[in-house]
């Protein structure tokens, strides 16, 4: 079957583009759009054509899955060209996504109509690429520049009323896509034609301009390439003449292909993309989520209620007394606050989502609820007794989850009744923001409920990943090895501030040390405690030397760095130097490479293990975690994707 069509109603041609599951670029589209066009050009009797397509979106890019073989004719620059030249206007019609090389046709067509819910943009930076087929040249043109560098350097798509706003669209419709196309192009047949954007002048732009864009994109770009290439290739469109700026778009484009980034950010596209639908649970009936609760309202239960609030469910928030429920509604006030404040959220928006939430300090309220979520103190008697009562008073079907980071979900799901609906649901402070859920099923837990703690994840626009049972499942484990192993370089002479200075340099927003003074150091330091007074043998550690000291981190003026009282800028430590320097036992010097490296190096080893113990699924999850819960630069692709790239296993 041919994926691209033509069909025609009276003078006007309508091609559709048919490849599912998103329309992408594939060889064979590229050729049937070529042919399309050789074929209307002749056709005497189409005056002009509508570009649309079918499934549940416009074209949405290249095909990624081709970038890793040599680019196949007809190349995509010069589809655009021929769809841009052709002898009859034509007329994207836009539904879904027009994303990447998606958009790039559009901008090869004369008009471009979109429907109100479609996006439009271009996202080849999140892909460590650049726009390949005249993107950033046909934008500046378009749109002019201010609206093209946030388009390109940032990747974030624009819906469609924005982009009319932006001039990226001509027009908004309402109704029947494919009809208003074809009345649309009857009609520009009576008007004459906009020029085509490859002859339309690129905007003058000043040297401050983009001397200021660019150290603003270095700035929080943090060693990742492709925000500033395209930043580039932006200027040169707007300095030199259009076929030039094509070339160096181009050539741009295949070099970061190539790219050890690109290659990172495709592995990062394609792990996101299989974690929310495990192979395992394909066909497996999920369980309503018509609405949740949680129990607890602190900055964790409170967290998770605004997720959920966030993605419509009505929720109900159940704490032990009124003082408590007040407590986490004025919690959950803060963060819709927090949302207003940052642009987020419209006033109204911030209330309904606050009104959606019922506090309550009776459990009988949760007899029709769909999901429970447990975000109580980390103690396992205290969360036995809330799984005693949601045991008695819900749904026999209801979900219950447990948010524990260290605690075994097995003990604290012991005598629930129908334990096959109990699943641990890890998630990530702020719960609201952070987007790695690990999902940890017990033994006992059904293939139902995992499945509903998927499409929960989904709903909630979450990555999930799948953790099997162990102390801090997949990602505090990873942390703990990661943190062991910078005390380990601290011992051997390595000074704290050159740790941090290296994960910095490698990508990450704070080094080890840094962090643990932002989160604080005795949650830990706690739990180690915890383990020893078990009877475990867990070796002092030099956080634990911190915290007798009294340095928590900043909350206490000081951890492994000073502070100075309102100011959360790191100073070197005297006190902390002293502590530590009778257990520093020089070793070689490490430049911050080695460090990172090392430090790096020790995750994946943690991960080989967690994989070869079956806690992780797949190597990817493992970079899945690391990328969306602690911070790891995505544009490396995680630190089992740097293993298998220093052992020589990928390309
Ligand atoms: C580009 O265009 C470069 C050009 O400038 C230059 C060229 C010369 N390729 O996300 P979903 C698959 S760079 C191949 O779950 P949704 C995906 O893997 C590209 N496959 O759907 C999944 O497969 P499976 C710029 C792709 O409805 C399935 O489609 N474009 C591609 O939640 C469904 O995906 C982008 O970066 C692709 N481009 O969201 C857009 N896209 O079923 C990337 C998707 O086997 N795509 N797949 O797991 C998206 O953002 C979303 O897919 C979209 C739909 C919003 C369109």
């Amino acid at each position: 079957m041919s994926v691209a069509t033509i069909a025609r109603e009276g003078n006007i041609a309508v091609v559709t583009v048919d490849n599912p599951p998103v329309n992408a670029l594939s060889q064979a589209v590229r050729q049937g759009l070529v042919d399309a066009v050789a074929e209307l050009d002749n056709d005497q009797d189409v005056a002009a054509v509508v570009l649309a397509c079918a499934g549940r979106t416009f074209i949405a890019g290249a095909d990624v899955s081709e970038f890793d073989k040599p680019p196949q004719p007809p190349h995509l620059p010069d589809v655009v060209s021929a769809i841009e030249l052709a002898a009859k206007p034509w007329i994207a019609a836009i539904h879904g996504s027009a994303l990447g090389g998606g958009f790039e046709v559009a901008l090869g067509c004369r008009f471009r109509l979109a429907t109100a819910d479609a996006s439009v943009g271009l996202p080849e930076v999140t892909l460590g690429i650049v726009p390949g087929a005249g993107g950033t040249v046909r934008t500046v043109r378009l749109a002019g520049i201010a609206s093209a560098v946030d388009l390109v350097t940032t990747g974030k798509p624009v819906r469609g009323p924005r982009a009319l706003e932006l001039g990226l669209v001509d027009r908004i419709v309402e109704g029947d896509l494919r009809t208003a196309a074809i009345a649309f192009a009857r009609d520009t047949l009576s008007h004459p034609l906009p020029q085509p954007l490859s002859q339309r002048p690129a905007p003058t732009v000043t040297d401050t301009f983009f001397t200021e864009t660019e150290a603003a994109i270095a700035k929080r770009a943090r060693g990742e390439v492709a925000p500033l290439k395209a930043l580039a290739c932006l200027r040169r469109a707007t300095e030199t003449d259009f076929a030039a700026a094509m070339q160096f778009e181009r050539a741009t484009f295949l070099e970061l292909r190539a790219s050890e980034q690109a290659s990172a950010l495709r592995h990062v596209f394609f792990a996101e993309r299989a974690a929310p639908r495990p192979a395992a649970l394909s066909g497996v009936q999920t369980l309503p989520l018509r609405n949740a609760a949680v129990v607890g309202g602190g900055t964790m239960g409170a967290g998770i209620a605004a997720a959920l609030r966030d993605a419509g469910l009505p929720v109900i928030l159940i704490e032990r007394d009124d003082a408590a429920v007040a407590r986490g509604i004025a919690n959950l006030k803060d963060i819709f606050a927090g949302a207003v404040k940052r642009g987020r959220l419209t006033e109204a928006a911030a209330e309904a989502r606050l009104a959606g939430v019922t506090g309550s300090t009776d459990y009988a309220a949760l007899a029709d609820t769909d999901l429970v979520i447990e975000a109580v103190f980390e103690e396992l008697s205290v969360k036995r007794q809330v799984f005693e009562q949601l045991g008695r008073v819900c749904r026999p079907d209801a979900v219950l989850a447990t948010n524990t980071s260290y605690l075994d979900p097995r003990a604290i799901a012991e005598g629930l009744p129908n334990p096959g609906r109990f699943i641990g649901l890890h998630f990530f402070s702020p719960a609201n923001v952070m987007k790695l859920l690990e999902i940890v099923p017990t033994p006992q837990t059904g293939d139902q409920t995992q499945a509903t703690g998927f499409a929960l994840a989904r709903m909630l626009g979450k990555v999930p990943v799948r953790a099997g049972i162990c102390e801090g499942f997949i990602g505090n484990r990873i942390l703990k090895r990661y943190r062991a192993e910078a005390e380990a370089l601290v011992r051997q002479g390595v000074p704290i501030a050159a740790v941090d200075a290296a994960m910095r340099a490698y990508g990450f927003a704070m080094g080890p040390f840094e962090a643990q003074d932002l989160g604080g150091l005795d949650i830990a330091f706690l739990q180690r405690e915890g383990a020893r007074a078990a009877g475990q043998d867990v070796p002092e550690t030099l956080g634990d030397i911190m915290v007798r000291a009294g340095r928590k981190g900043q909350k206490t003026g000081g951890g492994w760095y000073d502070y100075q009282a309102g100011d959360r800028r790191p100073l070197g430590s005297e006190e902390v130097a002293r502590l530590l320097r009778p257990l520093i036992q020089p070793g070689p010097a490490l430049d911050a490479e080695a460090i990172a490296a090392h430090l790096v190096g020790a995750m994946a080893r943690e991960g080989e293990a967690i994989l070869g113990q079956g806690i992780a699924e797949k190597a990817s999850d493992i970079d899945l975690v690391e990328i969306h819960g602690y911070g790891f630069p995505r544009w490396r692709g995680g630190p089992m994707f740097q293993a298998a790239k220093s052992a020589g296993s990928l390309s």
